[in-house]
């Protein structure tokens, strides 16, 4: 039941005035993706600003998220650090929460060996009963999870799927045609409706929060064949990652969504507060749905 497929929101972690989490507008977005159809939720991911928040904090979030889903749809958790065993306490606190499963991209700084990456990996799966998504992200990683070193980390550990978030198509066909049964959800919003003949079972990523129906749109498109329809909103929605891009993801997302309500705040230090000219380029942008 708690399968992850489908539209999976990264969710942005909504910030009050004075800085601190506001769990409230938190719970009201994901009750809003829940009425538009999410699949589940990735919490405290890149866009959930993960490597700015405390422990209690991204605990606190994960918490909140299932709290609000109501076991409907899987919370998974993103407990990404540094550290083996920093990572761990928290895969395991995620657990204790609800979590349907744990997440985490490698161990970025220090220039780890790939074995070393294993071990880290090996450590939190060990440490949890819950499934473990690998999260290839090397653009911001460093590190590239491919074909050749993927089984290494299957190897070790409770598997329950790979979160691919990088451009390399190739390579994501030659791990679909590799690992026939591994679950794949793709990162990439703006090459969404792409990755799919490659054969993803679904995708994750932060557009997902305030343009969650235009990609279901797309999703069902493709699932019936209509593949005019799919393209044509798949080329709507990129126009909107054109201006995304121009600010920054993270930021234009928290922006956009206060027009459906959900107040988001600023994201943390150092990331710049959005400015007057970023905002009228983002209030151009039309219609979301
Ligand atoms: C996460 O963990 O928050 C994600 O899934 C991040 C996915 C995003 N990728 C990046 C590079 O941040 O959703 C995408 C991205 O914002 C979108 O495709 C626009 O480029």
């Amino acid at each position: 039941k708690m399968e992850l497929k489908g539209i999976v929101p990264a969710l942005v972690t909504p910030f009050d005035r004075d800085g601190s989490v506001n769990i409230e507008e938190l719970k009201k977005l994901v009750k809003l993706l829940l009425s538009e159809g999410a699949d589940g939720f990735y919490v405290t991911g890149s866009t959930g600003e993960c490597f700015l928040l405390t422990d209690e904090e991204r605990t606190r979030i994960t918490a909140a998220v299932v709290e609000a889903s109501e076991g409907k749809v899987p919370v998974v958790a993103h407990v990404g650090k540094i550290g083996a065993a920093q990572a761990a306490k928290l895969a395991k606190e995620a657990q204790s929460v609800g979590a349907a499963a744990v997440s985490s991209v490698p161990p970025f700084y220090y220039d780890f060996k790939f074995d070393e990456i294993v071990k880290y990996y090996e450590v939190i799966s060990d440490a949890v009963d819950l499934p473990l998504v690998v999260y290839n992200f090397p653009q911001y990683s460093g590190v590239s999870i491919n074909a050749s070193n993927l089984g290494l980390i299957m190897k070790n550990c409770r598997i329950g799927g790979l979160k691919y978030t990088d451009a390399n198509l190739y390579e994501l066909e030659r791990i679909r045609m590799q690992y026939p049964e591994l679950r794949i959800m793709f990162g990439q919003d703006e090459a969404f409706l792409y990755a799919l003949p490659v054969g993803v079972d679904g995708a994750i990523g932060s557009t997902y929060n305030f343009m969650l129906k235009k990609f279901k749109r797309i999703w069902n498109a493709y699932q019936l064949g209509n593949m005019q329809e799919a393209e044509q909103v798949q080329h709507e929605a990129c126009r909107i990652i054109d201006k995304l891009l121009c600010v920054r993801d993270i930021t234009a997302v928290k922006y956009l969504l206060g027009r459906k309500g959900i107040e988001c705040g600023s994201c943390r230090l150092p990331f710049n507060p959005i400015t007057e000219q970023e905002k009228q380029l983002l209030d151009k942008i039309g219609d979301l749905d």
